[in-house]
Order: structure tokens, then C-alpha cells, then sequence
């Protein structure tokens, strides 16, 4: 078996992947949440899968928005807390076979990110709020968790396990080879060996060996001795981990900070609070800045459209991608600390350098005298002049620095590197 090292090769250097949460939620358009938020049954949930019928489902134009953002992997949710499948289990009826749509929307998911060459990731959520045995009366997240007809009901949570880990199975058997599965969430007691983690892990490998499971599964992905659980990556969300991501050994742990555009994952229609292009693209080089991955969330619509702003966004980037890419692709951080106008991506001998704060005259490297070769504006590859200031010869040797003259009035705002 390949080493997590080895394994996560590709990943750290993809460093950008699209993160998809869509199921029968998109109907009432309030969030993946609404049925514990607004405590609605099973019944009162109905109608939407009823009615669920994705009628511009086209997974080709989401691999191909992707890939024109510069995306190289994804991640689709195939079950969500809610419990309705994408896919077409054997294990349950609550699938989308059965509504109105009639497929198995998962395959065709997977056919369409393969053929644009994009990785395929699959999202499963271990809690379930329609299973039969998983715990409602009670379970801090379920709709039903204050519903006193479900005080001292009687559950065999066994059951539940067999039927999750059966979806597994039937998730990494039937849809060829896949990159990642991103299991979540644990919670409370219910982590680790609640869930038969071991068991679940050695199944796992034993259909995928070089599959990428994330931490949500619990255990310690940052103990010096983790669980055979405690997952390949770990999943900071909504936010950049100050520091990057070290474990108790001091190593790099390797990691994906799970992003939204606006404030909610699954498609909510009166949410506009959206990130700007500037903000996402800052979020990156942050992230591939402390050695880490940035997974960005669409949440698509009933119709199966990704919103219109959140296209917006990603072309947005893909625009900066295809200048800018380079300073992402296979970077890290820099051995250098974070300058006081920007931020350092690095790979190998090639110094990547986000400008954000201009200032006026040249940009200043800290310890670089004499160690840089050439210099290059990286959005349309003109030469940079290193060169020292009149008169700057005296402070530059203290700390031992270069100088780096920008063109100063003809760079746009957005190049910002
Ligand atoms: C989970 C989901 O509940 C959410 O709907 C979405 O899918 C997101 C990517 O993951 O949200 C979480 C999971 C864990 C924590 C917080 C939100 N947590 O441990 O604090």
C-alpha cells in the first residue's frame, strides 16, 4: 500500500477543487439544514422528493466551469444528512431513481468530471436524519431531536452501521476508480469506533487503495500515532488555518479548507451575501501559502443550475488562474516569512510573489541580496528590473535585501501579483 505521502501526491499539488452540495434541499431553497433547522418530518419533506426533477442537470457545464476556474478536482455530495441519495442504491428507496428525475445522477457525475480530466470526489454523510436506527430523540443535529414521539424509541443503530457502510461499498464499487471520499460528520460520542471507523477504513482501501478519505470519521490526524481513521487530510472549514496545518511531531499535515461563496453550502435563494472574486482568489494563495488546499463550494439549484453569481465568481478566478496558476500548481509555502505587502507561494527555486499592498517604488525581498536570477511579472511574463535604489544600498545590506521595481501605473488593481 502507498504511503499517505505518496498517496496524497496529486492532491497537494491540484491545491484547488469544487466542493458540490446539492440534493432534494435545493427545492426550499433555504440551506442542506432546513429540515433540523425548521424541524421538518420525514413527511414534510416529502413533497420535495416528490417533485425532485433536475431538469438542466448537465454535469459536463459544471466540470467544465470548474476546469475554466481551475479547478482539477471535485466533490459531490452523494447522501447528505437529510439521507436522500444521488445515487442508485440497492440499500434504500429514498434515492433519486425514484423521483421524478429517474437516474442515477451520481454516474453521470462521474462521467462528465472524468472526461473534462477533472478528479471525482465523493461527499457521504454519516449521520442521517431518514434512517430508520439512527438516533433522533434527543441527537443534538436531527429534525426530530425535542419530537417527544420519538422519547425511548427503540433503535438498532447496528442496522444503521451495516446500511452505511453497504453504501460505501456500493459507492466504491460501482463507479470506477474515485479520488476522494469525504465522509462527514462526528460529533459528541459519536466518532471513531462508533461509526466501525477501522472496519469501514480497511474496506475502504481494500476497493480503493489510493483513495483520500478526509478526518471527519474522528480520531487525531495530528497525533503522533493517528488512527488508521483519522483520514488523509484534515478539513478546516470556512476558514485558513492561521498557521497552516503541523501535528504533534511538528510535520506537515496535509489539508483543505472547505469554502462557501455566500454564507450557505446547499442552494439557499435569498442569500446574496457573496464573496468577491478578489476575496476567493486572496483565500487561495492563503491557503497554498501555509501548504494547504482550498475546496470551493457551489450548492446548484432544484433545475440542477449553479447559481448565476456563483459562475460569475469562478470565471472570475479561472481568469486569474490562467495568468496567475503557476504560483498555485504544485506550490507551497515559502521558506521565506510572510512580506509586509503580500504573501509568498514558492516551488522549488521559483519564489511566487503576491503583491497586495503596492506602496509606491520598488517591492522589497527581505534576505534575498544577491540570490535572485531574473524576475518576471508572472500575468504576461515581461522582465522585472532587480535593482537597488539610489541612496537604499546602506538599510538593504541590514537586513540583507533585494529590490524588485513594479511597473508602477500600468498594473491593474486585479492582477495583484
Ligand atoms: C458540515 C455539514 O453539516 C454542512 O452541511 C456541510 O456539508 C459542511 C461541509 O459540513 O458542517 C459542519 C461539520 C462539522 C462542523 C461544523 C460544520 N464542526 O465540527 O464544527
Amino acid at each position: 500500500m502507498k504511503s499517505r505521502e505518496e498517496r496524497t501526491k496529486w492532491f497537494l499539488d491540484d491545491r484547488f477543487g469544487l466542493f458540490i452540495h446539492w440534493g432534494l434541499y435545493a427545492i426550499p431553497a433555504r440551506g442542506e439544514w432546513v429540515r433540523s433547522r425548521e424541524r421538518l418530518s420525514i413527511e414534510d419533506y416529502q413533497p420535495f422528493f416528490d417533485e425532485f426533477n433536475p431538469i438542466h442537470y448537465d454535469p459536463r457545464a459544471w466540470a467544465k466551469a470548474a476546469k475554466a476556474a481551475g479547478q482539477k478536482y471535485a466533490v459531490l455530495t452523494t447522501k447528505h444528512h437529510d439521507g436522500f441519495c444521488l445515487f442508485d442504491s440497492k440499500l434504500t428507496d429514498y434515492k433519486a431513481t425514484n423521483t421524478p428525475a429517474k437516474r442515477d445522477l451520481i454516474e453521470e457525475y462521474v462521467e462528465a468530471f472524468r472526461s473534462e480530466g477533472l478528479k471525482v470526489g465523493f461527499y457521504y454523510s454519516i449521520i442521517d436524519w431518514h434512517h430508520d436506527h439512527y438516533p433522533k430523540y434527543g441527537d443534538r443535529q436531527h429534525p426530530m431531536r425535542d419530537n417527544e414521539h420519538y422519547r425511548g424509541e427503540k433503535i438498532d443503530f447496528n442496522q444503521y452501521l451495516e446500511y452505511m457502510h453497504g453504501q460505501v461499498r456500493e459507492l466504491l464499487t460501482n463507479y470506477g476508480k474515485i479520488d476522494v471520499i469525504w465522509f462527514d460528520f462526528s460529533y459528541d460520542e459519536m466518532t471513531g469506533e462508533k461509526w466501525k471507523a477501522t472496519e469501514l477504513i480497511e474496506m475502504i482501501r481494500s476497493l480503493q487503495p489510493d483513495i483520500l478519505i478526509d478526518n471527519r470519521l474522528g480520531g487525531n490526524i495530528m497525533a503522533n500515532e493517528p488512527e488508521i481513521y483519522a483520514g488523509d487530510f484534515y478539513s478546516p472549514e470556512q476558514i485558513v488555518p492561521p498557521q497552516g496545518i503541523l501535528n504533534e511531531k511538528n510535520e506537515q499535515v496535509p489539508w483543505e479548507a472547505c469554502i462557501t461563496l455566500n454564507d450557505n453550502w446547499g442552494y439557499a435563494a435569498h442569500d446574496n451575501n457573496y464573496k468577491s472574486p478578489k476575496q476567493v482568489i486572496h483565500a487561495l494563495v492563503e491557503c497554498v501559502s501555509k501548504n494547504g488546499n482550498m475546496l470551493l463550494n457551489v450548492g446548484p439549484n432544484a433545475k440542477g443550475d449553479i447559481p448565476e453569481e456563483s459562475l460569475d465568481i469562478l470565471e472570475a478566478v479561472g481568469k486569474w488562474m490562467r495568468q496567475n496558476g503557476e504560483s498555485i500548481y504544485g506550490c507551497g509555502a515559502s521558506f521565506l516569512s510572510k512580506p509586509e505587502w503580500g504573501r509568498y507561494t514558492q516551488k522549488g527555486n521559483y519564489l511566487y510573489a503576491h503583491v497586495y499592498d503596492r506602496g509606491i517604488g520598488p517591492i522589497y525581498f527581505q534576505g534575498l541580496k544577491g540570490k535572485i536570477k531574473r524576475a518576471r511579472l508572472l500575468a504576461d511574463g515581461s522582465e522585472l528590473k532587480v535593482q537597488t535604489p539610489w541612496m537604499a544600498e546602506q538599510y538593504s545590506d541590514i537586513a540583507n535585501g533585494a529590490f524588485i521595481d513594479l511597473p508602477g501605473a500600468e498594473l491593474p488593481d486585479e492582477w495583484d501579483t
